[in-house]
């Protein structure tokens, strides 16, 4: 791990000790796919070394932190330090979000945050890298867990205009160990080539994602065999196909990160037969309905789990199609910096928006997706790469709107979220809309 700075191996060195010397532990992470991902690299640590777990899954930091065994929290856990110093149990934090506070380590007390070390944790290094990280320095031979710790990467959207980072470091060297091997082909999944095309809602293609009677003309002409493999297409078929499929999202005037990003390198496990790509989809289904033990259960090698797994991820990708193209033929609200939706289903507003982002909607103003629950208002945002670039951290603003609103909020640069009580909400717009406004002239 060369490519690591010293002090963040230190930092690791001594969660690894923790790691040593109790033998069982409650891991608390995040339930989406990265969560679930950093989750899955510990459990299969612990198993290896015939240690105990516990795991347990929130959406947010718990009100009341669990007692009475060793504590790991992964993907969450950042904002919450200064309370984590005084608990009575030794407690490891592997959190990648951002986090205004600076705690220093106390004895058994381990926080690791890349952004301490220089490290961007919207885009080198997730929840799921960062418990990969872990594992291998608790035990060297753990190299085969990285496609775990990738697919949380992937997750987080972290592989867009390929891995970076910390993530490409580990990438790289778990193709040199053997553990991962690489095999182009499309980043679609799904039962023979026009269903994935049906139901692609990552990437989802504007104009064609669910169209069918659109899907059919356009296999037939390329000759495609719609119940076809979708990697198996032969050189020539497979080449028209991209190339159209390239050109729709061209005529979008969308990023050529994400063009790029529908084909590629997939990372395959050695025995397995998944991929990192596959994989994040998976865990990403079993997250937004909220059966992340699932995701970890197929993680841990559970055959009929992944079975669950694929179905679930069916239902799944034909629900989000068909929202999505709702929100792309009627379109969304849209004030004079910011644009929003509202959303029924909680853990899905932050995917549509960000999917929204990606490849449909006004790219000079970040997404809001608003669920109205009964007292209050939860929300999850979206920019691009661009608008961050030009100053935008919908982290730090929604911390800050959050504070005076007396909500809570915070996530990084490009993906965020707030939570506001159910009558503020258009205050919260209004608010966002004139900071937003503000960042957005100011660079003009
Ligand atoms: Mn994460």
């Amino acid at each position: 791990m060369q490519y690591l700075p010293d002090a963040l191996k230190e930092r690791l060195e001594s969660a690894a000790d923790i790691l040593d010397k109790y033998d069982k532990f409650r891991i608390v992470t995040h339930y989406d796919a990265d969560g679930i991902s950093a989750a899955a690299v510990l459990c299969r640590t612990l198993m290896k070394s015939k240690k105990g777990f516990h795991t347990t899954f929130v959406s947010s930091f718990p009100k009341e932190v669990p007692v009475g065994l060793p504590l790991i929290f992964t993907d969450i856990g950042n904002s919450h330090l200064t309370d984590l110093l005084s608990v009575d149990e030794p407690v490891i934090v592997l959190d990648h979000h951002s986090n205004e506070e600076m705690v220093d380590t106390k004895k058994e007390k381990v926080f690791v945050n890349p952004h301490e070390y220089g490290i961007d944790g919207s885009r080198e290094i997730s929840g799921g890298t960062l418990a990969f990280l872990l594992s291998i320095t608790y035990d060297e031979t753990n190299w085969a867990k990285a496609i775990y710790g990738l697919a949380g990467a992937a997750a987080d959207k972290q592989n867009m205009g390929g891995f970076s980072g910390v993530n490409k470091e580990i990438l790289h060297t778990a193709m040199e160990k053997k553990k991962l091997r690489s095999k182009q082909g499309l980043y679609l999944d799904g039962d023979g080539i026009k269903d994935a095309l049906i139901n692609a809602c990552d990437p989802y293609f504007p104009g064609m994602s669910g169209r069918v009677e659109d899907i059919d003309r356009l296999l037939k002409e390329i000759g495609v065999d719609p119940d076809g493999p979708v990697d198996e297409l032969p050189k020539e078929k497979d080449r028209k196909l991209v190339s159209i499929l390239m050109l729709s999202l061209l005529e979008k005037d969308i990023h050529p990160h994400v063009i790029e990003s529908i084909r590629g390198p997939k990372y395959l496990h050695p025995d397995l037969n998944i991929d990192v790509d596959l994989l994040y989809k998976l865990l990403n289904s079993c997250a937004r309905v909220l059966k992340p033990g699932l995701g970890l259960s197929l993680c841990l090698g559970d055959e009929k789990a992944f079975e669950m797994a694929v179905d679930l991820r069916k239902d799944y990708r034909s629900n989000m199609v068909k929202r999505l193209q709702e929100m792309e033929e009627e379109g969304i609200k849209s004030l004079s910096s910011i644009q929003y939706f509202y959303e029924e289903k909680k853990t899905r507003k932050g995917e549509l928006a960000g999917l929204g982002m990606l490849y449909f909607l006004d790219q000079s103003k970040p997404t809001f997706g608003i669920t109205l629950l009964k007292d209050r208002a939860d929300v999850s945002c979206r920019g691009t790469r661009d608008l961050v670039k030009n100053g935008l951290d919908l982290g730090s603003i929604c911390r800050e709107i959050c504070l005076e609103l007396d909500g809570s909020g915070g996530g990084h640069d490009i993906a965020a979220g707030a939570t506001v009580s159910k009558e503020k909400i258009d205050e919260f717009l209004e608010r966002m809309n004139q900071e937003v406004g503000d960042i957005i002239e100011d660079f003009d």
